[in-house]
């Protein structure tokens, strides 16, 4: 059965490092490298080079998109930070975005928690912070998801790159 596999990363506020470490840890294994927003780092950066990456509310580089929508093979992604959705407050208008995009996946960040959850047909995936994680899940954390025909898998894993299997969620598509 075919799969698309992408990693998911959010939320590294300066920490360079662990940006370039997951890049070349997956680029080439997998069908795409996602960061949604607050890396503060330039968007000229050169490890932006096959990553899509949007801004987050600490990006003050204009360069930055503040949304993306990827297609990658029948799997539609739209890809914000959060902020601009007012998420700390209400999921309504990221759900419009993920709507007007009709979007399988969608990405964001800002909350610094790692959570997965399905709306409609849409499953919405933060993948915590690399590098500041907030609340009872006190890990650094990005995401790995997989989808076939019928399913969505969201794992997570540690920044050395071992899952974290109590966080590990399956959606139907
Ligand atoms: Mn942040």
């Amino acid at each position: 059965m075919a799969s698309t596999r992408f990693v998911v990363m959010s939320d590294s506020h300066g920490d360079r490092g662990i940006v370039e470490d997951i890049k070349k840890h997956y680029q080439g294994k997998v069908d795409g490298i996602f960061h949604n927003g607050d890396s503060e780092l330039p968007s000229d950066a050169p490890v932006w080079d096959g990553i899509y990456v949007v801004r987050g509310n600490c990006d003050y580089d204009a360069g930055y998109k503040d949304n993306l929508v990827t297609r990658l093979g029948n799997v539609v992604i739209a890809q914000t930070h959060g902020h601009l959705y007012h998420i700390n407050f209400m999921w309504d208008r990221l759900d419009l975005f993920a709507q007007s995009a009709d979007a399988d996946i969608c990405l964001y960040g800002h909350l610094h928690r790692a959570d997965a959850w399905q709306n409609g047909k849409t499953v919405f995936i933060n993948p915590g912070s690399v590098s500041q994680p907030r609340g009872p899940i006190n890990v650094k954390l990005y995401a790995l998801v997989t989808v076939t025909d019928d399913k969505i898998v969201v794992d997570y894993y540690t920044r050395d790159h071992q899952l974290y299997p109590e966080l590990t969620k399956e959606f139907s598509r």
